[in-house]
Order: structure tokens, then C-alpha cells, then sequence
């Protein structure tokens, strides 16, 4: 039996449905009549698929009843717009909130089937790139826990990131068809469509009552069609809704063009509405500028806010309550045209006065930045934007104008500053800056941990700070307790529930109580004996996915996150290529066993990115194949890094690598996720990791590097990396075989882009922190041979990371900015 499965809060006619006869009987109801197969012929993923649907059914009556509440109590609903959400496997996950996962393991166990062979089945829909879509997943699940009516509103890649190979040690993007054996956990409602319009021009006329309005003549119309999935509250009967939206062409034929007698352009218009939701642009905090993607963003934002307007008519209530019924959280600027585009909603169709109007859109949305990066930052082109949304552009210029008057009677005089707040910026090109309208139109402003919030107030949007300081707050980050611990680490968590009950999954700071047994013998050893099977999984994974055999007697290193220079992955190459210079030279050098474990996407155009991966695996490989080594050192790069090799890989790490520039990570939720599995962090003083370090106490925690404080000061007196570098005679020498191609079978071109870059500009200061970080990680070497004190941090850590939930996130959330609360779902 799992942790989580020994209540079930279930009443009892529910319960029937959920006994093992019953989930055997509509398991092979499904295959019959929904796969249409025998056992006998059934592919796995005949089984996979009538696996899902009974487990889903098994969610309709409480999906029903929880939307029946919200509708009946007029609840404040929390609608959380993104761009992506990084879902992850659902079956797992949903067996684990109804508590079934031991019934079902029995059920299917009894027809001689292996429920984690089915579990290994389900496509992940990777709908984001990383930190921003995985935290929207993490959101949802705690606001179904928490019984907080909540919408998550997106968009139905059809295509979603991109699934990644290594050949030859370099990354190779391939197609993400996830939708290829359908999903069965969606449920389309084309009743529910709507109508998107995109480009044409506006024209002005009186109306009836002989009032000046404006109307946008379309270009094009597309359909906007939700693709709803259950998302239950773990043991509560509140399921909530991830509504998805798929683009579709209005009529399947255009008749004019067809009657013309032109068959494949007729076709040809449905192929291009349909493009619209069929790839998630890859790019992790970078921007590309591009039309379509414009398009996307404001496609699924419209179908969302005139889907709420429905729900609000459907509710008998006014469109003039609707900041009453709704609170939008906009994560990031993606949806951030959702402030014109409500505007335009109230003004131009339900004929609502400006001021009134503006009122409502400010009581409606707050804004969650996620980065201080300035290439992240999104601006759109004015003509572009023009193009694709021009009364948008109308809006946003009545808007600015407004907005600048309120500015200039705050900062009397301060042109310079009116104009570096404008909603467009007009220092060349002009541009409509997306961070100024989501800061316009909200009324709350955050950064997703202390230190970005901090930075956003002093640099990034200081002049909105200035103007209206009580907008912004801070709220840390933080991650399911459910997903990543319950689900990902079921030895820990059995553990844990046989010490302190299973309390846990549900209130994660009660993780607190397991902390008198740090200087437990037994447990001890228990908690040492499961990370040690945790990590024996990860190397049959790892041997499976590279052909590496890894010791699981070695320290597990690891580092899974996007592939950026910020987050530096090279500062660890440099320091693993130096511990490898260490051992030829001493060949007898007593080190710690480790294997580096690295995994994670790069931007397919990021080409420096690309030659990061490049570089580790061409290390991996010489030091991987050298007999001096003896195994002291391995290096794998996983591939394709997703959220179900997190599952595998956070339970089984013993070092967490959290290593940005500090000032440059807004948060990171990774570092969460180790920590609250065990594993003890390296790491900069950025983004979460000083609240982690402030939590579990500085001598559980390996601290290197600048502070954000000393990388200005270093960067105000003028960076030059070749000091540090002539410091530093093991990494000049370290630099030096690099660049002579010793791991390039003597290609001395193939680094040089990398180091030269190091070694002339080196933006992210991994030359000023790479001795610290070295000497850091001699600390750790050192601590890790004392294994009864190395277990006890390792505890502390868990014991620690009750901050670090989701669940007190959305919390803070609901309290300090949507005033939204709990809503117990009735029963019928
Ligand atoms: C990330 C931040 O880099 C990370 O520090 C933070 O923990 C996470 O957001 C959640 O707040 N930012 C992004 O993932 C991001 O900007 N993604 C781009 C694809 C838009």
C-alpha cells in the first residue's frame, strides 16, 4: 500500500465504484467498448487508455458537483491564465487524490496486468517549457486541495515541447505527438466554442442612442474550442477544470473560394486557423517576436475572458460584478493583452463607459513576473501589433494616454521618466511593452521569491514601484507536496506517514515533526536505505536511457533545469573537467566517489546553449572511457528531461546543483523539489535558495559565490574575468585543455566560442565564483564521507522545507490578492 492510500474520505456511495470488483468490471467495460479489444489482443495501450477512462470516470460526479457549487454559491472563482502548464503523467496523479492507487494495483494485478507498466504508458502533455508552466501545474493542484474555486485557462498545444535525443553528444529536437493515441482525460465541449477575430481595421459609428462607437471589422474569425481535464483535490470532492483551447477553422469550407473553384485554398484557410494552437514555441525566457505567437496569446486569452463573461450570465449576475465573481492572474506578460481586451469586451460589446470599465479590469487582474532577464521581457512591434489586433492598439493608446496623465502629475517635470514608463516605448522602433500594460491593468503586482521581488522594486519596475509602491509584494514560489513527494518518493513517504501519520500530504509544514529523528539510529538508517534504492532506480533509468552503468554507491550530483548560461551548467563542466585534471595528475588522489548527473532542454536557436551540452558530454565521455579514473568520476546527460524523469530523479539525489549568477534565478522550483527529497543544495545566494538556506540553517546548506549585491558593485568597477583567471592555476589549466580540443578529439574550434566568451566578457561571473564554488564543493567531498552526518542534514533538510509547499503559496495567494476562499463542494 502506498503513504497516501490509507483513508479515503469517500462517502459511501461513492464508494462502491471504487471497490476493486467494480474498477475490474468498467476497467474491461472500457476495453471492450471504448477500445474495443479482448485482453487477449489488447495493445498497452489499449490497457492504458481503459485504465484512464475508468479512473476518470471515477472523477464526473465530484467535476459536476463542484461546478454545480461554484455555480450556486456565485463563488469567487481564481482564473489562472498561462501560456503553458507542464502537467505531467495525470494518471498517477489522480489515483493517488481519489486513493485508489492500492485497489486499482490489486484490480489490475488480479487480470494479470502490472499497474506502473500502464503507469509508464501515459504521454506526459508537455505543455510548457519549465519553471513557469510546471509552477501553474503545481498552482492548480493546491487550489483543488485547498477547495478554492479555480479555472486554469490555456492552450491545447497540439505539439508540445519538443522531445529531445543526444546523438553524437549534441542535443536533437524531434516532434512532442503526444496526442498521438488520443487523451483520454479531456473532454471537448464544442457547445462552449467561441469566436476569436484577428487583424482587418475598426470603424467608427453612432449607435442608436446617438453615442460615439467603434467597431473592429475582422480580417479573420477563428474558433476557440475548450478541451476540458478534471483536476481533484487530493482526498476533498472539490475537481476543478484545466479548460485547454484549440483553434478551428469557423466553417470547414470556405464557399466563395471553393465555389471559385479553388479546392486547396479553400482547405488551405482551415490549415492556416488551425496552426494557430499547434506548437508551443520553445523558448525558455527569450523572446522571438513572431506574429503567430501573438496571435496565440491573444486567441486563448479572448476565448477565456468571453468564456467567464458566459459563465457570468449564466451565474444571473452583471458583467459590471464581474471583478466580484473572477480574480485573472496573469502568469507573466503572455496573457497580459488580456487588460485591453476586457476593456474591449466591456466597452465595445457590452457597451459599458470607460471609467466603469477600467475599474473592473483593475480589480480583476494581478500580474506574477518571473524573470528580471531583459531578453525575457516581451514588446511587440507597433505595426505588427496593429496589424494582428487594431483595436487593441486603440485601447492601449487610451489607456497609456490616461495612465501618462496620472504619471506626469506624480513625477511633475520628470519627462525622462514618462517616458520610460509609457506602455509603448518609442526610443527607436516603437514597441508596446506587455510589463507595463500587465502592470497598468493590475492591481497587484509580485516576483516569486524575496530577492526578485526586491529587484523588480529597485530595478526592473522601479517607476511603477515609485508610483504605487502598495501594488507589489512578494510571494515565494513553491511546489506540490502531492506530485513530489506522495507520488514521486512512495518509500520516504510511507516512512514519514509510519512516524508522523500522512497529515503531510495535505498540510506539508507538518513535515516539521519528522525532525527528532535526525538523531533517530533506526530511522536513520531507514531514510539512508531508501535514497539508496531511489538511486538504484535512477541508474537502471540511466543505464536504459544512455547506456551509462553508474554506481550507486556514489554521491548522486545533480543538475536538471533548462539549459542557460545564467543558470551555468559550464561552471559545473569546469569544475568536473578540473576534479579529472586533479586525478591524472595524482592518480591516487582520495576523492568521493561521484557521479554528475546533468538533464535538460536547450532553445532549439540557443546555439550556445547547445554547445553547453556539447561540452559536458564530450567531458562525460573522455572521463566516462578513461581506465585512471576508475570510476571516481562519472558524467550522464539524461535525455530529454520532462516531468516524469523528474520523478525518477529528485528522490535519488543527494546534491542539489542551484548555481545561477546571483540576481539572475526570479526563483527556481527544482531546487525545491530536491530539497524536499533529501538532498542537500549547493547554491548561490539567489532567488528561493536564501529562503531555503534561511530555513534549513546555514550549516545544512553549501553556500558559494557573489551576492547579488557584490555582482553590481563588481559589474560598477568593471569586470575583468582574466584576473580571476590568472588567480587560478588549476582552471587556467582546466581552460587550457579545453581550448587545445583535448575533449574534442582535437577540434580546438569547437569551445571556443564558450571559452573566448569566459574569457573576455563572461556575463554570468563564472570565472569571479568558480574558486568558491570549487573550494565549496572540497566542503562537500568531505561531508559526505561522514555518512551518519551527511544522513542527519539530509533529514534536517526534508524536516526543513515546509515553506516550500504550494499549498502555503496559494494561500498567501488567496489572502493577500484574489480575496478568494475555500468553498466545501455539495454533495448531490
Ligand atoms: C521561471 C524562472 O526562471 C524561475 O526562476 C522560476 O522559479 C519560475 O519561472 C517560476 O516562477 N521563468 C520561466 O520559466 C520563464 O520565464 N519561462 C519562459 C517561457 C516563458
Amino acid at each position: 500500500m502506498s503513504a497516501a492510500d490509507s483513508s479515503v474520505a469517500h462517502p459511501e456511495h461513492d464508494r462502491s465504484s471504487l471497490s476493486r470488483e467494480s474498477l475490474k468490471r468498467a476497467f474491461l467495460d472500457h476495453l471492450l467498448y471504448t477500445q474495443g479489444k479482448s485482453l487477449e489482443i489488447a495493445s498497452k495501450n489499449d490497457l492504458y487508455q481503459s485504465l484512464a477512462h475508468t479512473v476518470r470516470d471515477r472523477l464526473v460526479r465530484s467535476w459536476f458537483d463542484t461546478s454545480a457549487t461554484h455555480q450556486k454559491r456565485n463563488a469567487r472563482t481564481v482564473a489562472y491564465l498561462s501560456a503553458e502548464f507542464l502537467m505531467g503523467p495525470y494518471l498517477g496523479n489522480n489515483l493517488l487524490s481519489l486513493g485508489i492507487s492500492h485497489e486499482i494495483r490489486l484490480a489490475m494485478s488480479e487480470l494479470g496486468l502490472d499497474l506502473d507498466e500502464l503507469l509508464r504508458q501515459e504521454e506526459e502533455p508537455g505543455l510548457g517549457n519549465g519553471g513557469l508552466g510546471r509552477l501553474a501545474a503545481c498552482f492548480i493542484d493546491s487550489l483543488a486541495t485547498l477547495e478554492v474555486p479555480a479555472i486554469g485557462y490555456g492552450i491545447r498545444y497540439e505539439y508540445g515541447i519538443f522531445y529531445q535525443t543526444i546523438m553524437d553528444g549534441w542535443q536533437v529536437e524531434n516532434t512532442d505527438a503526444w496526442l498521438r493515441y488520443g487523451n483520454p482525460w479531456e473532454i471537448q465541449h464544442a457547445e462552449w466554442a467561441v469566436q476569436v477575430k484577428l487583424g482587418g481595421h475598426t470603424e467608427q459609428y453612432t449607435d442608436d442612442s446617438g453615442r460615439f462607437r467603434v467597431r473592429w471589422v475582422p480580417e479573420k474569425t477563428v474558433a476557440g474550442v475548450p478541451f476540458d481535464s478534471p483536476i481533484p483535490g487530493y482526498r476533498v470532492d472539490t475537481t476543478n477544470t484545466l479548460r485547454l483551447w484549440r483553434a478551428e477553422a469557423t466553417e470547414a469550407f470556405d464557399f466563395h473560394t471553393f465555389n471559385r473553384g479553388d479546392y486547396l485554398g479553400a482547405v488551405n484557410k482551415k490549415v492556416t486557423s488551425e496552426n494557430l494552437t499547434k506548437v508551443l514555441y520553445p523558448n525558455d525566457e527569450s523572446v522571438q517576436g513572431k506574429e503567430l505567437r501573438l496571435e496565440q496569446q491573444y486567441f486563448f486569452v479572448s476565448c477565456s475572458l468571453q468564456d467567464m463573461l458566459r459563465l457570468q450570465q449564466h451565474r444571473g449576475q452583471p458583467v459590471t460584478s464581474f471583478h466580484k465573481s473572477f480574480a485573472i492572474q496573469l502568469n507573466d506578460t503572455h496573457p497580459s493583452i488580456g487588460v485591453a481586451e476586457l476593456m474591449r469586451l466591456l466597452i465595445d460589446e457590452h457597451l459599458v463607459p470607460w471609467d466603469r470599465a477600467w475599474d473592473i479590469t483593475r480589480q480583476t487582474f494581478s500580474y506574477t513576473n518571473h524573470t528580471l532577464l531583459p531578453e525575457a521581457l516581451e514588446r511587440w512591434p507597433l505595426e505588427l501589433f496593429r496589424r494582428v489586433l487594431p483595436r487593441h492598439l486603440e485601447i492601449i493608446f487610451e489607456i497609456n494616454a490616461r495612465f501618462l496623465n496620472e504619471a506626469r502629475i506624480h513625477f511633475f517635470g520628470d519627462e525622462t521618466r514618462i517616458a520610460r514608463l509609457s506602455l509603448i516605448d518609442e526610443s527607436g522602433e516603437r514597441y508596446v511593452r506587455m510589463a507595463h500594460l500587465a502592470c497598468v491593468g493590475s492591481h497587484a503586482i509580485n516576483g516569486v521569491a524575496d530577492l526578485h521581488s526586491e529587484l523588480l522594486k529597485r530595478d526592473l519596475l522601479k517607476d511603477f514601484y515609485a508610483m504605487w509602491p502598495d501594488k507589489f509584494t512578494s510571494m515565494t514560489n513553491g511546489v506540490t507536496p502531492r506530485r513530489w513527494v506522495a507520488l514521486s518518493n512512495p518509500r520516504m513517504g510511507k516512512l514519514v506517514t509510519r512516524c508522523i501519520g500522512d497529515g503531510w500530504i495535505k498540510d506539508w509544514s507538518r513535515i516539521r515533526e519528522i525532525e527528532p529523528y535526525a538523531d533517530d539510529a533506526a530511522f536513520a538508517a531507514e531514510w539512508r536505505a531508501i535514497k539508496r534504492a531511489n538511486k538504484i532506480d535512477l541508474a537502471s533509468l540511466l543505464l536504459r536511457k544512455t547506456g551509462i552503468k553508474v554506481d550507486p554507491d556514489s554521491m548522486f550530483d545533480v543538475q536538471v533545469k533548462r539549459i542557460h548560461e545564467y543558470k551555468r551548467q559550464h561552471l559545473s563542466a569546469l569544475h568536473i573537467a578540473a576534479l579529472y585534471h586533479r586525478v591524472k595528475s595524482q592518480r591516487n588522489l582520495d576523492i568521493t566517489p561521484r557521479t554528475f548527473i546533468f538533464g535538460g532542454k536547450a532553445a532549439p536557436g540557443y546555439m550556445r546553449a547547445k554547445l553547453m551540452i556539447k561540452l559536458i558530454t564530450a567531458i562525460g565521455d573522455v572521463i566516462n572511457h578513461d581506465p585512471d579514473v576508475r570510476d571516481r568520476i562519472k558524467v550522464v546527460f539524461i535525455p530529454n528531461f520532462s516531468v516524469t524523469v523528474g520523478q525518477c530523479v529528485y528522490p535519488a539525489a543527494e546534491l542539489s546543483e542551484q548555481i545561477s549568477l546571483a540576481g539572475k534565478e526570479a526563483s527556481g522550483t527544482g531546487n525545491m523539489k530536491f530539497a524536499m527529497n533529501g538532498a542537500l543544495t549547493i547554491g548561490t545566494m539567489d532567488g528561493a535558495n536564501i529562503e531555503i538556506r534561511d530555513e534549513v540553517g546555514e550549516d545544512v546548506f553549501f553556500l558559494f559565490g557573489l551576492t547579488a549585491e557584490e555582482v553590481y558593485a563588481l559589474r560598477r568597477e568593471g569586470y575583468r574575468p582574466m584576473d580571476f583567471l590568472r588567480r587560478d592555476g588549476e582552471l587556467h589549466a582546466v581552460i587550457e585543455l579545453i581550448r587545445s580540443g583535448f575533449f574534442s578529439r582535437g577540434d580546438s574550434a569547437l569551445f571556443a566560442p564558450l571559452i573566448d566568451d569566459l574569457l573576455n566578457h563572461d556575463p554570468y561571473m563564472l570565472l569571479a565564483d568558480y574558486d568558491s564554488y570549487a573550494a565549496c564543493h572540497s566542503r562537500v567531498d568531505q561531508a559526505y564521507r561522514d555518512t551518519q552526518a551527511w544522513t542527519r542534514m539530509s533529514i534536517l533538510n526534508t524536516a526543513r522545507s515546509g515553506k516550500f509547499s504550494s499549498d502555503r503559496a496559494i494561500g498567501e495567494y488567496c489572502d493577500r490578492i484574489w480575496k478568494a476562499r475555500a468553498v466545501p463542494v455539495e454533495k448531490r
